[in-house]
């Protein structure tokens, strides 16, 4: 069982908030990123607020502390009530961005490993897990992980514990909703949602088919 939640990588605005919208019931968070953002502006987050649903910020912060926590600061006065960063830059950085959630009463999500092919690049060869090492060192409060690749998934579990693991690449990408459910707290779903013809349907049997 997993929650879900979709990735509304909608460049217009006003299409963006109408998929949302239809979307909403069978949703358990909305994320947002850059596709939406630089058409839309950050106060996007202010429209999407008033469906009630919690907003991911997906900006991937991934810069020297002091500039970390200005992006994460303006995603949670934005109304975002979690960010995602990337680990890599490390400790420092990452930490700056787990600070600044907390202190807004938000969450950080720390990328351990990315859901796309040329993902094996780098991520692997044991810089995932001690990516996912990282994230519970600096108290984030999750991670990314590939539902693309469920064994993955499973791996990176064995290492972060408790925390909550988000995972992107059902749909779309090829990941099997049925293969990561148990294994994740979340799935992140975009294109095999607000793509569909039926976006509001598509998300409810997404939906079902996350309990
Ligand atoms: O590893 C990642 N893979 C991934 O797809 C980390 C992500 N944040 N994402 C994001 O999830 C990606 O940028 C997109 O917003 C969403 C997946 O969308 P879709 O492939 O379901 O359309």
């Amino acid at each position: 069982m997993a929650d879900l939640i979709l990735s509304l990588d909608v460049q217009d605005r006003t299409s963006a908030i109408a998929v949302a919208r239809a979307c909403a019931p069978h949703l358990d968070a909305i994320k947002v990123g850059y596709p939406l953002v630089l058409p839309a502006g950050l106060s996007v987050a202010g429209d999407l607020l008033t469906l009630g649903l919690p907003l991911i910020a997906d900006f991937k912060v991934a810069d020297i502390p002091n500039t970390n926590q200005m992006i994460c600061t303006l995603a949670f006065q934005a109304g975002f009530s979690a960010i995602i960063a990337h680990a890599f830059p490390g400790e420092d950085a990452l930490s700056g961005c787990v600070g600044v959630a907390h202190s807004s009463g938000g969450a950080c999500y720390a990328v351990a490993e990315m859901s796309h092919p040329g993902a094996a690049e780098f991520f692997h060869s044991g810089v995932a897990e001690r990516l996912a090492a990282l994230a519970v060192r600096c108290r984030a409060d999750g991670i990314i992980a590939p539902a693309t690749r469920p064994d993955r998934v499973a791996r990176l579990r064995e290492i972060v514990g408790p925390l909550k693991i988000l995972s992107p690449g059902v749909g779309a990408q090829g990941g099997d909703l049925e293969a990561v459910k148990d294994l994740v707290d979340g799935i992140i779903v975009g294109r095999a949602i607000y793509g569909a013809a039926d976006p509001a349907g598509a998300a409810r049997e997404l939906s079902r088919r996350c309990r």
